[in-house]
């Protein structure tokens, strides 16, 4: 069995990886290192990796016809809401045009895949106030971020119905653990709290802290994906998440006690597009067996302990 990874030398990405190869899979990575990096590379044996950019239809469309993975996980992405506010034009090409691209060659050639599946966000929630958010609640995609990433999931879905392949999408909420990189302003909240902790540096705090998240541990999104990849799902989205509401300020507060230390705040304005709370519903993953393994302190713990 192989798999394509997209964007598989990221976070997310390369955790999978590694996952996938435990199974006893081999693995094609593209990824153009823009967050990703080839240290987050283990099992080099299983693994090929190709630097590139998700947008070289050319490229892409050479690989799956060479490599004729039975797995397609779209990972690759530029996911920050605020970034897409900033490059619209250029967060669309990838965030959008380049999973569009793929799905259209698959139909086009008739690739015969298992699975493909595709990352989207709970950015398509938006702002509503319904809360726990689920799969079917109301969406209000607000940035760009979030518009391509519905978008996207509705030709995902619509490509799978239509001609019969095996697509699904999950909204990830807020994933975090070892090996995110925390060295953009955009990158997880989670990661840049562990560098300001570790270094002993002023962490900004965008609005009052009363902004909530459904942070989600690393291992538990990567058990979400294997289950999902192994079940016989079909054209349908799942919230990936813990189940769990939890302010900044009660992290901050949960993080000082795990590093035994104090840490300095900035106070800045809130950060535009930025979503006041935040809770998944997770049923429908459970159905499928999911198990939440890692409560935030436990999390909270592991992540730091490495550092
Ligand atoms: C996450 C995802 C994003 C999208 C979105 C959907 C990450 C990195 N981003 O964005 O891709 O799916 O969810 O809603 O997972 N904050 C600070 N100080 C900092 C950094 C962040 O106060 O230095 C605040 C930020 O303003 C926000 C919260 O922390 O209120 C979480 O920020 P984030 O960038 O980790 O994640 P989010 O939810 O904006």
């Amino acid at each position: 069995m192989k798999a394509l990874v997209t964007g598989g030398a990221g976070f997310i990405g390369s955790h999978l990886v590694d996952y996938l190869v435990e199974q006893g899979l081999d693995v094609v990575v593209v990824d153009d290192l823009s967050m990703g990096d080839l240290k987050n590379i283990h099992h080099q044996d299983h693994v090929d990796v190709y630097i590139e950019d998700v947008r070289n239809k050319e490229f892409i469309q050479q690989l799956l016809q060479r490599e004729k993975p039975d797995y397609i996980y779209f990972l690759a992405a530029i996911a920050s809401v605020a970034d897409s506010i900033e490059r619209p034009a250029e967060t669309h090409s990838i965030n959008h045009t380049a999973v569009f691209d793929m799905l259209e060659y698959i139909r086009k050639t008739e690739l015969p895949i298992k699975k493909f599946l595709f990352t989207s966000s709970a950015a398509v929630y938006g702002n509503l106030p319904e809360l726990p958010k689920k799969e079917d609640s109301r969406v209000d995609p607000l940035s760009p971020y979030a518009i391509d990433k519905y978008s996207t999931e509705r030709f995902v879905l619509a490509y799978g119905n239509l001609y019969d392949l095996p697509t699904v999408c999950v909204r990830f909420f807020n994933v975090y653990g070892p090996g995110q990189n925390p060295s953009s302003p955009y990158s997880g909240v989670l990661s840049i709290l562990t560098e300001c902790f570790d270094k002993n540096k002023a962490f900004t705090l965008y609005g009052d802290g009363k902004q909530t998240r459904d942070f989600v541990y690393i291992d538990d999104v990567i058990q979400a994906l294997w289950l999902i990849t192994t079940s016989k799902t079909k054209h349908e989205v799942f919230n990936v998440a813990n189940g769990h509401e939890t302010s900044l300020n009660s992290i901050i507060h949960i993080y000082e006690k795990i590093a035994h230390k104090r840490i300095k705040i900035q106070k800045c304005d809130y950060r535009i597009g930025d979503v006041k709370r935040s809770v998944a519903n997770i049923n429908k993953l459970t159905k499928l067996g999911y198990t939440t393994k890692w409560t935030l302190e436990d999390g909270l713990n592991s992540y730091w302990g490495g550092i």
